[in-house]
This record gives structure tokens, C-alpha cells and sequence, in this order.
């Protein structure tokens, strides 16, 4: 292997991720200027502390087509060394759209469509996860830590270890690791976990995740479990990986649930600006006496059409009116290149069309359907309005709007409808949980949080509070980093079977 040598002066703690956390825009004008702009996303505000006092650094995909205007090289941006990785249209194609997210995405969500498994689409994966990999390795100050994020990346740590022996890796999974039996179908899955066990530290939101990775490291690597993750106690699993002629390595494999910048995000929902946009909104909508809302990437995964069945069945049994209920749906363009996604956005602008055919009147449709991102002030505004918040993935790694609806409920009121096979579900377990595949289910649980009392809302809302107040995404970054970091000798191996 090519053994680069660090820069004397590289960055001492390195995140690696599919995209910047800044992203260069046209800003419309006639001379077409461009401008970064900063990605709105947790992980950005979770992480910039740490970078900025270790002289930080962020490798990744600037995430432009035309890549006319960026940077070839590392530039700083607000204090942080920003490393870009540029891929080719190909490269894009294959690695993105194709093995990311036709592949992968819907493989580790429990299969909800057909991944497709293309050769051509594996190399291109392989190829683009080493070119992050020697775009880390270029940078990375001797004994630095990195940390790899997400499915995108999966064969970085391996990779890296190889060109960089002296860091210290570390990998997250965002969204969910498949149960034994869906992963085995991967043609390459020895290849897969191969990559991931080159980290120090694997980390999954749920122990399960880790638990499912754990058995297939032992099965197809061949590794040693020297300790089982536990579902309690913050205690990592322990994998024993054979290396000769370095002897023996142990990789640690944990659950890190994910969260969001809370009190920053209930300062702005305290806002009265914010306050009184909440106020305009449910005027604008008609002053119903009800707002249901939903806030998702447009992803098949979301249940958004559960959501949409599920209102629509109720409106026509007549157990809720459209005269006293409004639907606000905001679904975020994405991944509109890869064909799943078109063929669930016309489904579920069929949908709405329907309901509101049948159930709208004149100026007060039953469903607000909004295929656009609004901005976080906006966002905190629909939080701040919303009587009931609707959460149906069919399968969520975490799930963060749900999260963020309940940050922003200082006063206590509002009802969250969470699908249990959200992440979030495991820690928000005040909210109205329902199984997104028995649409009864799905039905009553709407219905109840539509007519919920203030008292029963307000002992719901305080135990969600309780509960996302004090797990923010700070303490999520300083959990990984922290196990990460510890070099304690493990001693004597509890070995479990
Ligand atoms: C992956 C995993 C896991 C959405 N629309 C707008 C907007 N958003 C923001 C939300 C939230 C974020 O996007 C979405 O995060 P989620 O967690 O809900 O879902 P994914 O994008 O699928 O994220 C997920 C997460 O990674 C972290 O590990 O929780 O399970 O799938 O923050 O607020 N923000 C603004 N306007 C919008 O229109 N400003």
C-alpha cells in the first residue's frame, strides 16, 4: 500500500462524509454568482465546536454537478478546513444514485423496495469510497482522529487503516443495519463488513444494529466476539480482529442514538417572531381547530402515504371533518434522479389529489401538500403551530423532525404520532406509537392525539421534553468520540455466546 506521509501541519480531528457542510449555490442574479452556503443539518452544528478547537477538518463531496466553481483544493471556511472530494458525473451516477441509494438505502431499510445489486455500480463505490480515502489520509496530522460517517463511506476505515495505520478511526452508521438475513443477499457483504471493521469504533443508533452487525462480523470475517453490546449500560460490544503480524486489534461496536441541537432549537420556537408566524400560519390555513402536520424528505421510507391513507380513511368514516382539520405536508425534494423516488412522488400526489377532491372545499383543501424545503425559522413556525405531528416511517434509522417537533413545544401542547420502527421510538416513548403497516392502527393513534386533552398533553409533552432537553446531539458527539478515544486496556475478555 502507498503510505502517504502527513502533512506536519495536517488537521487533528477529521470528519469525513458524503457531502461539505457548506454547499456552493447560485444566488439567481443575472452574472450568476455563486455562494456557500451552510448545510442546516445537526451533524454540522454537532460537530464544528470539537473541529474548530482541533484544528478541524471536513472531507467531502461539494455535492455540485457543475463543479466549475469549486475549489480543487482545501479552502477554510468560518475556521474550518474544508477538504473537497470532486466526482465525476459517472462517479455520481454509480456510487451515489446507484450502489448509496438504489442499493444500500433501501437494503437497509428492511427491503421496502427492491435494492438492485449492479456490478458496474460496486466498482464505481469501491473506487469513489478510496478516493475519500486517500483525500483523508492526505490531510490528517500524524496519530489524528477521523471520523467516517455514514453508509455512502462504509469501506473508508478499512482503506484508511491501510494507508494510515498511526489514526484513530471511527465510523457512525445514520440510518438502520439490516437484520442477518437481509444483509446476506449483498453480493459483496464479506467486502462490506471487511471495510467497516478497519475502525477502532463502529457506532449504530440502536443496539440492535449493532448486535446485527456483530453476528455477521463473526460469520463472514471470521472475527472473535470477545464482548456482546448490551441493550443497557453504555458499555461497547468488543470484536477481536486477527492482524498479523500486528497481532490482534479490538474493534469497539456501540449504540450512540443521535440527536438534535435542542436548546437552540426551543430559543428559536421562543422567538416572537416565530411565535407570531406560528399564529399567521394557522390564520392563512383558516383557522381550523385542528393542524396535523408532516415534515419529510420525499423518501419511500417516510410513510407519507400511509399518513395520507390514513386521514383519508378517517375523513370518509367521518371520524374527522376536513371543516375543523387541515393537513399540512412538507415534503422535501430528493434523490429525484433515482427512479423509486418518482414513482412515489406521483403516487402520493395522487393521493392528495384525491383527498382533496373529495373532501376540500373552495379555499380549504384538506391537504397542504408542499414539495419545496421551507428554512428553519419557517420550519420552528409549522413546529409551533402544529396540533399533531405525524411520524410514519416504515423504517427510520433515528428519525430528527420528530425530536425537533418536541424542542419546540415549550408550551407543552401538541401530540406526536411516532411509527415504532422509528429509532427516535426508543427513547420518545410518551408519544402516540403505532406499527405504519396496520393502518387501523395508524387511524386510532391520530385520532387520539386529534382529541387529547391539555392535561394528558401536557404530561406526554413533558416526558418527550425530559427526555430530548438532556440527550442533545453534543452529548451524542462527545459519547462517540469519548469511547473512541479510550485507549483503557479492555483486560480480561467476558467472552458470551
Ligand atoms: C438520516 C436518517 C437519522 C427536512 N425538511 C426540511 C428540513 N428538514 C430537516 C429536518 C431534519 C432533517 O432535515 C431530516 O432528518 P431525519 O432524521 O428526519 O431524516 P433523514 O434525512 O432521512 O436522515 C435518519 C438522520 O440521518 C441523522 O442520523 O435520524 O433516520 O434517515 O433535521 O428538520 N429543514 C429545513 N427545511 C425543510 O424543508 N430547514
Amino acid at each position: 500500500p502507498r503510505h502517504t506521509v502527513p502533512p506536519a501541519a495536517g488537521a487533528g480531528l477529521v470528519v469525513v462524509a458524503n457531502r461539505l457542510p457548506v454547499s456552493l449555490e447560485e444566488d439567481g442574479t443575472d452574472g450568476g454568482r455563486r455562494r456557500w452556503r451552510r448545510s442546516p443539518g445537526g451533524l454540522v452544528n454537532a460537530l464544528e465546536p470539537f473541529l474548530r478547537t482541533q484544528r478541524g477538518a471536513w472531507v467531502g463531496w461539494p455535492g455540485t454537478a457543475k463543479a466549475g466553481g469549486t475549489p480543487a483544493r482545501a479552502w477554510r471556511h468560518d475556521g474550518l478546513l474544508l477538504y473537497p472530494v470532486a466526482l465525476t458525473a459517472d462517479e455520481v451516477d454509480g456510487f451515489y444514485e446507484g450502489f448509496s441509494n438504489a442499493t444500500l438505502w433501501p437494503l437497509y431499510h428492511d427491503v421496502i423496495m427492491p435494492p438492485r445489486y449492479r456490478r458496474s455500480w460496486w466498482d464505481a463505490y469501491v473506487h469513489v469510497n478510496r478516493k475519500f480515502a486517500q483525500a483523508t489520509a492526505d490531510i490528517s496530522a500524524r496519530g489524528a482522529t477521523v471520523w467516517v460517517q455514514d453508509y455512502q463511506l462504509q469501506l473508508v476505515p478499512a482503506m484508511l487503516r491501510e494507508l494510515r495505520p498511526d489514526l484513530r478511526i471511527g465510523f457512525f452508521l445514520h440510518i438502520p443495519f439490516p437484520p442477518v438475513e437481509l444483509f446476506m443477499q449483498v453480493p459483496w457483504r464479506t467486502e462490506l463488513i471487511q471495510g467497516l471493521l478497519g475502525a477502532d469504533l463502529i457506532g449504530f443508533h440502536r443496539p440492535g444494529g449493532a448486535r446485527n452487525f456483530q453476528w455477521l462480523a463473526r460469520r463472514l470475517a471470521g472475527v472473535r466476539e470477545e464482548r456482546a453490546v448490551s441493550d443497557v449500560g453504555d458499555e461497547p460490544g468488543l470484536l477481536g480482529v486477527a492482524e498479523s503480524p500486528a497481532g490482534r486489534r479490538t474493534v469497539k461496536v456501540g449504540a450512540f442514538p443521535i440527536s438534535i441541537d435542542a436548546a437552540d432549537l426551543d430559543r428559536l420556537a421562543r422567538r416572537a417572531d416565530v411565535q407570531r408566524r406560528a399564529e399567521q400560519i394557522r390564520a392563512q390555513l383558516g383557522n381550523p381547530r385542528k393542524i396535523v402536520l408532516g415534515v419529510d424528505r420525499l423518501d419511500y421510507t417516510k410513510g407519507i402515504d400511509i399518513r395520507l391513507r390514513a386521514l383519508h380513511e378517517l375523513l370518509a368514516e367521518g371520524r374527522v371533518t376536513a371543516e375543523t382539520t387541515t393537513m399540512v405536508q412538507i415534503a422535501t425534494p430528493s434523490r429525484e434522479r433515482v427512479e423509486h423516488y418518482l414513482r412515489m412522488r406521483e403516487d402520493i400526489e395522487r393521493t392528495v389529489g384525491r383527498i382533496n377532491g373529495e373532501f376540500g372545499r373552495v379555499g380549504h383543501p384538506a391537504v397542504h401538500y408542499l414539495h419545496t424545503s421551507v428554512g428553519r425559522e419557517e420550519l420552528a413556525a409549522l413546529y409551533r403551530a402544529a396540533d399533531v405531528m405525524l411520524v410514519t416511517p416504515l423504517r427510520d434509522g433515528m428519525n430528527l423532525v420528530a425530536k425537533e417537533y418536541v424542542a419546540c413545544r415549550h408550551d407543552l401542547q401538541g401530540a406526536l404520532v411516532l411509527s415504532e420502527f422509528a429509532g427516535a421510538a426508543a427513547e420518545l416513548t410518551s408519544a402516540f406509537q403505532v406499527n405504519p403497516y396496520h393502518l387501523e392502527e395508524v387511524k386510532s393513534g391520530l385520532e387520539k392525539a386529534l382529541t387529547i386533552s391539555r392535561a394528558e398533553a401536557g404530561r406526554r409533552m413533558g416526558a418527550l421534553r425530559a427526555q430530548v432537553l438532556t440527550h442533545d446531539v453534543g452529548h451524542w458527539a462527545q459519547s462517540f468520540l469519548s469511547t473512541l478515544e479510550d485507549r483503557t486496556p479492555v483486560g480480561e475478555p467476558v467472552r458470551q455466546t
